[in-house]
């Protein structure tokens, strides 16, 4: 039977495996996987590899910070800049503040979202205020609509929620068959540290670094780790930064505890030192949690390869080199002021391909794994990340011998810098289908404004596979119900 495309003669690899075989894609699915396929119009993929679309399920797009700052990106320039680094869907967050109705920000964010995108996503709540309503009447409504993930925060003023209040949302989510994300950082070390700091006159980019203690980050990853042992309902620390953290999520894995982790690219390819430069420039490298040291560099890989870590994304925060986000008072802008965040959308995939697959690190298939398909499966989008008659042909097909100088003149985002200027990759997806579309090809985006498409997902892998377990949850449970 004849297909509408074939990707001919290249080396599909998916998390399990490699082979060569032709992929036959019909409408927006991917119909057939086998040799000597035909079509009207293939694509030549001999000497290259045909892998998922990445799926990046921790970026922020168009959201409004906590103070008021908006991200550089909307959702036109963030998707064409994944797309472009072979991620063919995202999941941002809808992040409702203080006093704020979640439907009401779902509901714009949706609208802007439904104008702009090129590929398909998703939406993660942030909950900020979680009030009595909001997870009693609004959270059942927005899990129906397909949001089946909420992030919540340990630190920010505007943002924490005090330890009760993350077991009323861990205890929400369990009802919901919803996962909770966690930032965790100890908000009170940060404070003292920032005011001590900031008294001595040591406000430059460089000490956001300080402020953000890896002690902080081990702190409340014992918390949180702590939280969600009480109730036995599954968590995700996203953005793991610190050898320290690392070593927590491993021994609590060990010991049966259902958390999850994530870890960025930031946390293997930068430094804090990064940011002790000359003036302001330093804030280019700061995001939070930062960068830290080389054994955390190798905490952070060492958890990658053993499965401490369930999957890399890009932590894509845009903010501009300017007052709209890291410099809002100029060159007065102490680090407590400026914008926290870096971007990756485009860069994630390549960065990991590059320094994982291509010096050893990571078989290609963990790189699928960590970039792909356990993201679709960990949230619940049965459609994506595989390479798989049925799934969306959602496909990126790489050069791997391809070198490429990583610039702020490429990124099709609208940040202006990288904290990665000047970095030479081995390896780029330059061919990108997306549910069927020829998305990028020979440089060019072909995708329409507003044709990507809203996903609504399911029920979170690690929410499905709950089971209570004898212990002292259990035991809670008997008690509180
Ligand atoms: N947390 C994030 O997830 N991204 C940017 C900054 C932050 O604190
Ligand atoms: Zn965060
Ligand atoms: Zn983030």
């Amino acid at each position: 039977m004849s297909h509408d495309w074939v990707i001919r003669g290249g080396t599909v690899v998916t998390a399990e495996k490699t082979f060569r075989a032709d992929v036959g894609i019909r409408g927006e699915k991917i119909a057939e996987i086998g040799p000597s396929l035909s079509a009207n119009k293939v694509i030549d993929a001999s000497g290259k590899l045909v892998m998922p679309g990445g799926v990046d399920s921790h970026c922020h797009v168009e959201q409004l910070s906590s103070t008021g700052k908006m991200c550089a990106d909307d959702f036109y320039s963030a998707t064409v800049a994944a797309v472009f680094g072979g991620t063919t869907t995202i999941v941002p967050f809808a992040a409702q503040h203080r006093g704020n109705s979640i439907v009401a920000v779902v509901d714009d964010y949706a609208k802007r979202a439904a104008e702009k995108a090129v590929i398909d996503y998703g939406f993660h709540l942030i909950i900020a205020d979680p009030s009595e309503h909001a997870l009693q009447v609004e959270l059942p409504e927005m899990v129906k609509r397909g949001i089946t993930s909420f992030k919540v925060y340990m630190t920010y003023e505007l943002l924490r929620l005090s330890d009760e209040q993350m077991l009323d949302v861990l205890a929400a989510a369990e009802r919901e068959r919803a996962l909770v994300m966690v930032h965790a950082e100890n908000h009170e070390m940060i404070k003292w540290i920032t005011k001590r700091l900031l008294e001595r006159g040591h406000g430059a980019p460089k000490f956001h670094m300080s402020a953000h203690h890896p002690i902080a980050e081990a702190e409340a990853t014992n918390r949180v780790v702590a939280l969600s042992r009480l109730l036995d309902v599954p968590v995700l620390i996203v953005h793991v930064s610190g050898g320290e953290a690392v070593q927590t999520i491993r021994a609590a894995q060990t010991l049966g505890a259902r958390v999850l982790a994530e870890t960025c690219p930031q946390y293997l390819f930068l430094k804090a030192g990064d940011a002790d430069k000359p003036g302001m420039e330093g804030a280019k490298w700061c995001c939070s949690p930062p960068p830290r040291d080389e054994a955390s560099q190798e905490a952070v890989w060492a958890g990658l390869k053993d499965g401490t870590f369930a999957v890399l994304s890009s932590d894509h925060a845009p903010y501009r080199f300017d007052e709209s986000g890291k410099l809002p008072k100029g060159d007065k802008t102490t680090f407590k002021e400026m914008a926290n965040g870096i971007p990756g959308l485009q860069v994630r995939l390549p960065l990991l391909f590059s320094e994982g697959v291509g010096k050893g690190r990571l078989s290609v298939n963990e790189f699928v794994f960590l970039t792909s398909t356990n993201h679709a499966r960990t949230y619940g989008i049965a459609e994506k990340g595989r390479i798989e008659a049925g799934a969306d042909a959602d496909i990126a097909i790489w050069e791997p011998e391809k070198r490429v100088t990583l610039t702020a003149a490429m990124m099709k985002d609208n940040v202006g810098y990288t904290p990665y200027e000047g970095m030479t990759v081995t390896g780029w997806p330059t061919t990108v289908l997306s549910r069927g579309r020829l998305a990028v090809h020979e440089g060019k985006l072909l995708l329409e404004r507003g044709s990507g498409k809203f996903i609504a997902r399911g029920v979170p892998a690690p929410v499905a596979s709950a089971k209570m377990r004898e212990g002292p949850a259990a035991i809670l449970r008997k008690l509180i119900g």
